[in-house]
């Protein structure tokens, strides 16, 4: 399999992708446009071939494959990171959702330039998250294994949020998790997989 994957010189939504199809052993070769703005604009030899007309999109054995949480998934298949069981991949679903629905208010505190309204910015995005989201997920591992969102092993619900985790951290210099020592160790823990962690090794340096 020959994977052509586009994306921005950024983590983004796209690491995710990157992550699991190292962990599958895929190989995977990358176009990425270049971040000169934030928001940075897509070049439109790149828009025009996307068919929602955003990247991240992947072309492979002449398909293509657009919106970054159907190509995740798909690979995720591919790399055995989705539960066999329908209702277990369905939590992976939700919960992958959740970890998106989380990170609009963080958002908020990167695209802001004022280092003093950043940091209002961040204290905002602390209390919007806490209970609605990081309590709820500290308790959905701590009831489930104590490692994972869901059964006994790696699903890709756990790397997308280990991913958000490590994601901001690099962004705002905050770790999103650090009132939730059963999400912080999941986040290692998945981040020192062995063949994840060869991609964060690898990977080049952006800011985003
Ligand atoms: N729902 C889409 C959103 C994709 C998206 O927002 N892509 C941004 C980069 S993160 C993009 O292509 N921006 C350039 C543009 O819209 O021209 C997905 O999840 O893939």
């Amino acid at each position: 399999m020959s994977v052509k994957l586009y994306y921005f010189d950024a983590r983004g939504i796209c690491d995710p992708i990157r992550m699991i199809l190292t962990y599958g052993g895929i190989e995977f070769d990358e176009i990425r446009a270049p971040v000169d703005t934030f928001p940075p604009n897509l070049p439109t030899e790149i828009k025009s071939k996307c068919r929602w007309g955003q990247v991240p999109m992947v072309e492979f054995d002449g398909k293509s494959l657009n919106q970054s949480l159907a190509i995740t998934r798909y690979f995720a298949k591919k790399a055995n990171l989705v539960p066999q069981d329908i209702y277990e991949a369905a939590l992976c679903d939700e919960y992958v959702d959740a970890v998106r629905d989380l990170m609009a208010p963080w958002y908020v505190a990167v695209m802001e330039n004022d280092e003093q309204k950043k940091q209002e910015k961040i204290d905002e995005a602390r209390k919007a998250t806490k209970t609605r989201f990081l309590d709820v997920f500290e308790s959905i591992v701590k009831l489930n294994d104590g490692k994972h969102l869901v059964g006994k092993s790696l699903t890709w619900a756990d790397i997308y949020l280990a991913y958000i985790i490590q994601h901001f951290e690099i962004l705002l210099g905050v770790n999103i998790a650090s009132e939730h020592p059963t999400l912080k160790t999941l986040s290692e823990n998945v981040l020192n997989e062995p063949n994840i962690k060869k991609w964060i090794d690898r990977r080049p340096k952006t800011k985003y």
